[in-house]
């Protein structure tokens, strides 16, 4: 007996396994990515989370991001991680007692009650309010969801803007590599390269419980990412003085594309949302002025404190194609370098990777350093369609689909065969598979 192949039954299942995955990491007030390796709620995690689970329960869409930004300090920055209390401390690395929040972080405004980490994630954070706002706008009226947010949106946006212009050339930066999501991104390698890593038998790596070592980053890496970690607490999580800040282009495109849906929301609350739209295009102007590459068609990461720009391609320097008022040209350049020999977009891939399949430092398995994640290949996917390239967003979009069905909702894939790596069952890629079906 022969069964015919049915593509509206293959979505229909999709879509189920993929809400059980979301149901499954539900805590009653967010979502954690992934059961075993993270245990808590991280930030970019719940703003892609938030954008699937829109088409399952917007009210658990809002009620994600509500929890998130009750964890939010008082000089706006929203923590990188919300540490869930009945989790056992030795479950994540580093935990609240590395951080120490509550007291490094009082000067700083970090809540009393609640214990985070010191650190952000990219600010995607307006564009899924947005966009959960538009899954359900009576809901969202009706339980005043934008008017509670949008303040908090605001004094976020106010931190990456005057805190976090540590270039001076009006652009955020990073301060840690965990701030821009990409871990051990190559684009690291050069400004961590001045960090006198901590003594490996100073902290235990709790990852390592959970993820092959291979596929995970190095000893020394984390020995860099803890040092760095420690100073900035140690120094009160005031801005400014450390070793280590990068102007990255993912992180300010996303900063730009949320700066849009923030004026969206302020008109939709009764304002005129002109002051945000200009703001995002001097954000855009500055964009082009420091990180984009006319000779390799593509942005880079500027080295604050080393100087110049990073000369590794990492798929965050494609990421702003998000950007709405690009010119042209520059659209068509990053499509261009996004299908060629670096990236190999809908040619010799089945995902985009993470970094340049050219690069010295690739390696298909070793988590930033060359696999394909679901969530940068869903912001391409939107950054595509928003300059027309429906064609590329449309092979795009099935790659997700049919890689995150067979994978089992892995982590991340290897960029060329598809096989699964890192943990399995992971939100954003539910959420993001789920948010490309609708
Ligand atoms: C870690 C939770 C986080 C993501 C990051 C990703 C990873 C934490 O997991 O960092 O222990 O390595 O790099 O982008 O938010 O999913």
């Amino acid at each position: 007996r022969t069964i015919a192949y049915d593509p509206a039954t293959e979505a229909r299942s999709l879509h189920v396994r993929a809400a059980r995955v979301l149901e499954a990491n539900w805590t009653g007030a967010s979502t954690v990515p992934s059961r075993g390796l993270y245990p808590h709620q991280w930030s970019w995690d719940s703003a892609f989370i938030a954008i699937g689970l829109r088409h399952l329960s917007p009210l658990r869409a809002q009620t994600e991001l509500e929890t998130l930004l009750s964890a939010q300090w008082g000089d706006g920055r929203i923590p990188h991680i919300v540490f869930n209390p009945s989790v056992p401390l030795d479950a994540y690395f580093p935990s609240p007692d590395f951080w120490r929040s509550s007291t490094a972080g009082r000067a700083a405004g970090a809540p009393r009650t609640v214990q985070t980490s010191g650190i952000v994630q990219p600010p995607v954070h307006a564009l899924a309010a947005w966009l959960v706002h538009r899954a359900d706008p009576g809901l969202s009226r009706g339980r005043g969801f934008l008017a509670r947010v949008y303040p908090k949106l605001a004094a976020w946006h106010r931190y990456l803007l005057h805190r976090r212009d540590l270039g001076g050339g009006g652009l955020a930066s990073v301060v840690h590599p965990w701030e821009q999501g990409m871990d051990n991104s190559p684009c690291w390698d050069a400004p961590l390269a001045r960090v006198v890593p901590a003594p490996a038998r100073s902290f235990r790596r709790a990852d390592l419980d959970h993820g092959a070592p291979e596929d995970r980053p190095t000893d020394l890496d984390y020995g860099r990412y803890v040092r760095l970690a420690m100073d900035y607490r140690d120094g009160g999580y005031a801005d400014g003085a450390g070793r280590f800040a990068v102007e990255d282009p993912a992180f300010n495109a996303l900063l730009i594309a949320s700066e849009h849906a923030l004026a969206r929301i302020a008109r939709e609350l009764g304002a005129t949302g002109t002051a945000r739209h200009a703001r995002a295009e001097r954000l855009t102007t500055a964009l082009l002025d420091r990180l984009w590459d006319p000779e390799r068609g593509m942005f880079f990461c500027r080295d604050v404190r080393g100087g110049g720009l990073i000369p590794e391609r990492s798929v965050s320097g494609l990421i702003p194609l998000l950007v709405p008022t690009l010119p042209r040209d520059t659209a068509e350049a990053l499509v261009r370098t996004a299908r060629g020999p670096h990236f190999s977009l809908g040619d010799t891939t089945r995902l985009v990777p993470s970094y340049d399949l050219l690069g010295e430092a690739f390696d298909p398995h070793r988590y930033w350093r060359g696999p394909a994640w679901f969530n940068t290949a869903w912001l391409l996917e939107r950054g595509l369609r928003t300059h027309g390239e429906h064609r590329p967003a449309d092979a795009l979009r099935r790659s997700v689909l049919e890689l995150a069905d067979s994978s089992g909702f892995a982590e991340y894939v290897d960029p060329y065969t598809g096989e699964a790596c890192g943990t399995a069952d992971f939100s954003w890629t539910a959420a993001l598979a789920l948010d490309l079906l609708h």
